[in-house]
Parts: C-alpha cells; structure tokens; sequence
C-alpha cells in the first residue's frame, strides 16, 4: 500500500514540476507607462520563445521604434506581439518617422521595414508561429529617416513597408492599422502559411510610382479575411492588393480603391510556381469598390506581369458571391485574364456599374471567363478590346441581367439586398470547384468584422446573404417506451428507452420523469416502482436554445402473487 502511494505522489509531484517547467519557459514582457520597459528596445528580442508575450501598451505619445523578430513560436505556443488599446479603443502607434533600432540587434534590409519578420544575424531562428496584433504602424516610407543598429541615421526606401516578412511560417497579422507606408504590408518568396485578418490596410503608397501597393506579398500560403483596404495616398498609382504566392484564398474583404483592386500576378521561384496550389485562386465574398475615375479601368488582373508566361499562374480563379461596384463614369473591366491559358469561373456575383449604356465588359483581351447565376449590368458586353478580344465568355446558366441589383442603399455604401432584390435567392448552391473549405460561410460586416453568412435553402447573389438568422426548430422525438409497460408486482425492472432528433442537428439533453416522485437525466435507463398503481411517466428533450419537446408513456404495476416464490431462487443459488 505505501509503496503503491509513493509512486502516486512521485507521479504527481513529477507531473507539477513538469508543468511548472512549461509554464516559466513563456515570459510575459510588458513595454509602456509604469511598466516593466519604457522602450521596445528594451525587449530581448533575440531570445523569444514559444509562449513568449510582449504586449505593448498604449500610451498618448508614439513609439518611435523598429525591430526584428526572428525566432520560432511553435503552433500550440506562439510568440505573441500585442498592442493593448488605450481610451476609446486606440491601438498604441508604432511610428517609423524618426524611429531607433536598440543596438543590440544586428539584422539587414532595415530600410525596408519598421517591423521586420526575419533577417537577423543574432536570433538565428527561421521565424515561425508568430503573431503580431493590435498595433498602429505608420510612416515607414520615404522622406521619413529612421537611426538603424548601428545608430547611423538612414532614409526609408519607396518600397519600405509596416511589417516586412523576409522569411518565416505561420505568422499572422491581425487588427492591425498600417498606413502612410511603401508598401503596407511586403512577404518575400520564402515566407509561408501568412494570414492577414481583420486589418485596416489604406493610405500606403508612393506619389507617381505603380510599384508599391497597400500589401504585396508572395507566399507558400496566404489568407486575407475580414480586411478593410482603403484607398492609397492621393496620387499613388499601385493597386490595392497585389500577391504573387501560391495558394491565394482573399475572402471576406472590403477593397476600396487602388489601380486595380486585385492583382494576382505570377511568382518569381519555382518553388512556388511548382506547388499545386499556385493554379487555384479562391476569391469570395468581398466587396470590390472603384470609387470613380480612378487609375486603371480594370478590378481583377489574374495570371502574370512579368512578360515570362511560363511563369504564370495558369490556373483556375475561383471568384465567387463577390459584389463588384464601379462608379466610374466611363469604361470598366472586370477581369483580366493575362493569356489563354488563364481561366476564371465567376459564381454568384453581382457586377454592378453606376454608368449606363455599354461601359461594362468584363473581359479583357484573353483567357477563358466562366459565368454562372451573376447578376450583371444591363448592356455588358465581352469586352472593349473590339476585334483585340481573343477570349471566350461563356455562359454557363442562371445569369441574370437588370438595371437595379436591389441594394439596400447604395448612396450609403449598405449592399445588402432588399427582399425585393432580383439576386434573393438567385445564386446556385452547387459552385463548380469548390469543397468544404472554400464554401461561403461568413459574411463582412462595415468595418474589419464578419458574421455567419445566415443559412438559407437557396443561396443570394453576392457578399450578403438576405434572410432572417434562422430560428431555432424544436428536437423531435422518434421514440418513447417502456418495456414492458405492464408488470404484474412493484420492484419489477421495466426499461425506459427513447430516441430523439434535432432538425438543428443542436446536442440533446433527455430527462425521463417516471412519475412516482423520481427521474433520471439520460435517454435510456432501468426503473422499479414500489408501489402498485398507474404510472404516466414522460421524456423531456431540451437543444440549450430554448426548443423543446415532449412524450409520455403509461405504466402499470399491478399488485399479483410472484409467480415463482423467491425463496425457492434463493435456495437454488446455494
Ligand atoms: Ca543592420
Ligand atoms: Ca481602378
Ligand atoms: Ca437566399
Ligand atoms: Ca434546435
């Protein structure tokens, strides 16, 4: 016996300092007013671990800061950088005009970034599971200077961004504002599994230059969801969002503004151009906004830029329940498809221009354009390309044309559909080449939010979805019995058994009232009665939503001799 609990206690005490090794691994850092470091500098940057916090508070004066991170969370564990607003929700500003580099880092292309993700010569670690979020990162272009790891004062380049990810994987940005930079955000070839949600992205950009955008990014994976891009600085000429990474899924955004909205161009290495992914492009449920005359007439560029077609995307775009608006007063495109070899099936969308007459095509010059249950402007036509139009337009059923799509109120933006809208219902369930994880699930809600697209039986056309939040349906009860439901004495077993469904498919919970005075809260159980009499017991099945239902059952315990006198059993058991 005693042996046996000193092994118990060993186990356990063996079980708590385990713990309590996992647990003083991951160091909380905490950087502002009466904290533990006044300055972000002050952060051991070079020797985070997975579980490492550093949360940064807001305070009224920015940090004039920058830095590097450059070591590896793990995917349970990881390395965590967060703002903690301030009054009214302001997230602490991390500004790069005028910005210091603590001495004890060693990292290159600080040109290029106010927060770099790898790159270092001290950490060493190929960056991994890190996120960064809540933070205001500004002003990282140029004329702003910035003093680099050697205290030299430096100028930004034009194509400086917020956050530069040089390489590392699964890192993600979120509820961040990044603005007044090169280029907003910047991922290299070598960065995998980024994901950007809940983003401000605007105002980034250089005057007169096409080649910094609010976010460029080639990956081995990326999501953007739930973003809001904003326009770039009044005379910028990038587009909004330009990718080049394999494995592009843009969902759920609202894209205001830019040269062109989407650019999904070619990659530059093999290593991505050879990943299967690079051929599937899912573009769903964002709002895509041209807010007038401005920059390029075309919303969506897919295949490639750089003139080597063999490096293109080659692929399907898969661009779904998207509403597209132009307020341009003359000439837009919705898509161009780079060559021949570019094919985009277009499901469910709304295509919408404020123009009358023919100013909306939405092809371009090449590629194949699928078209499935879209709503369109009345007047559209292939394309502007007249006789330079080599593509092909295909009509694949369900499309619908009008003048009115049936916005709830288009002056204010609310693209949501009146009851009376012709895109209600008018979608197809059935999207050609998308599976579980590119259905539509959510929808955007103004602004950097999103909701559960509601559930309706026949799928809108568009990002929003026109139908009531389902209301919750009672269980139903399939069976309720007992077995048997006569017995002639009391302490006789009868079993109570019963089966219940929910059109929900909410979880269960069963209660069985037996009438005497007891019950039992479980679906299936064995009961004796004590007492002769008529029993009506009855089953209770609740979702936890408030719905509800109920059956009974009669019982009856009558009062006869045992057939079989028991002391005669239990002489036998000896
Ligand atoms: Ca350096
Ligand atoms: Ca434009
Ligand atoms: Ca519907
Ligand atoms: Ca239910």
């Amino acid at each position: 016996m005693k042996k046996t609990s000193f092994f118990v206690t060993f186990g356990a005490l063996f079980g708590v300092i385990f713990l309590l090794c996992q647990i003083v691994h991951a160091t909380l850092y905490e950087v502002g007013p009466g904290k533990m470091f006044d300055h972000i500098g002050q952060v051991p940057w070079s020797s985070l671990g997975p579980g490492d916090r550093v949360l940064i508070y807001y305070r009224d004066k920015p940090y004039r800061e920058k830095w590097v991170i450059d070591r590896a969370g793990t995917a349970e564990n990881p390395i965590v950088i967060q703002g903690v607003p301030g009054p009214g929700g302001r997230l602490p500003v991390i500004d790069g005009d005028g910005a210091i580099t603590s001495t004890n880092l060693n990292f290159w292309s600080e040109e290029r970034g106010i927060i770099n993700i790898g790159g270092s010569n001290i950490g060493n670690q190929l960056p991994a599971h890190i996120v960064i979020e809540k933070l205001d990162i500004r002003n990282g272009r140029p004329p702003y200077k910035f003093k680099d790891d050697h205290g030299a004062t430096k100028s930004y380049s034009k194509n400086a961004a917020a956050i530069y990810i040089i390489e590392g994987n699964n890192i993600t940005i979120r509820n961040c504002i990044i603005h007044n930079c090169g280029n907003g955000l910047f991922a290299c070839h070598a960065s995998g599994s980024i994901v950007i949600e809940y983003c401000h992205i605007y105002d980034n950009g250089i005057e007169g230059s096409y080649y910094e955008h609010n976010t460029y990014t080639e990956a081995r994976g990326i999501i953007y969801q739930f973003n809001h891009f904003g326009p770039l600085r009044s005379g910028c000429g990038g587009n909004n969002l330009k990718d080049r990474s394999a494995g592009t899924i843009i969902r759920y955004n609202w894209i205001e503004g830019g040269n062109r909205q989407l650019d999904l161009v070619d990659a530059g290495h093999a290593d991505l151009i050879n990943m299967t992914s690079y051929r599937k492009t899912y573009v769903y449920g964002n709002i895509l906004v041209e807010r007038g005359n401005e920059g390029n007439s075309q919303i969506v560029h897919y295949g490639g830029d750089s003139g080597d077609r063999s490096r293109y995307r080659k692929g399907v775009l898969y661009f779904y329940n998207n509403t597209v608006i132009s307020k341009r007063t003359s000439n837009t495109t919705i898509f161009r498809l780079s060559s021949h070899d570019e094919t985009c099936i277009a499901t469910n969308n709304i295509f919408y221009v404020t123009a009358s007459d023919h100013h909306l095509a939405l092809s371009n010059r090449d590629g194949i354009l699928k078209l499935k249950n879209n709503w369109i402007k009345n007047g559209w036509v292939k394309s502007h390309e007249g006789g330079g139009f080599s593509g092909s337009v295909i009509d694949l059923g369900g499309n619908l044309s009008g003048n009115d799509p049936g916005f709830k109120d288009l002056s204010a933006m609310d693209l949501g559909l009146i009851l009376s809208s012709p895109c209600k219902d008018a979608g197809t369930n059935q999207i050609q080449g998308v599976d579980g994880d590119h259905r539509v699930l959510f929808q955007y809600q103004k602004h950097q939010k999103c909701v559960k697209r509601p559930k309706d039986t026949q799928i809108d056309i568009g990002a929003f979805e026109n139908a009531k939040e389902e209301t919750n349906r009672n269980p139903i009860i399939i069976f309720f019995k007992a077995d048997p439901s006569v017995v002639a004495n009391p302490k006789i077993d009868i079993h109570f058994s019963s089966k219940a469904s929910d059109p929900d498919g909410d979880k269960l919970n069963y209660y069985i009232n037996f009438g005497d005075g007891t019950g039992f809260a479980g679906f299936d159980q064995f009961h004796k009665y004590l007492k002769k009499g008529k029993y009506k017991a009855s089953l209770t099945v609740t979702d936890n939503k408030g719905g509800m239902a109920s059956a009974f059952v009669f019982v009856t315990v009558e009062d006869k001799a045992p057939a079989i006198p028991q002391n005669i059993i239990l002489e036998k058991k000896d």
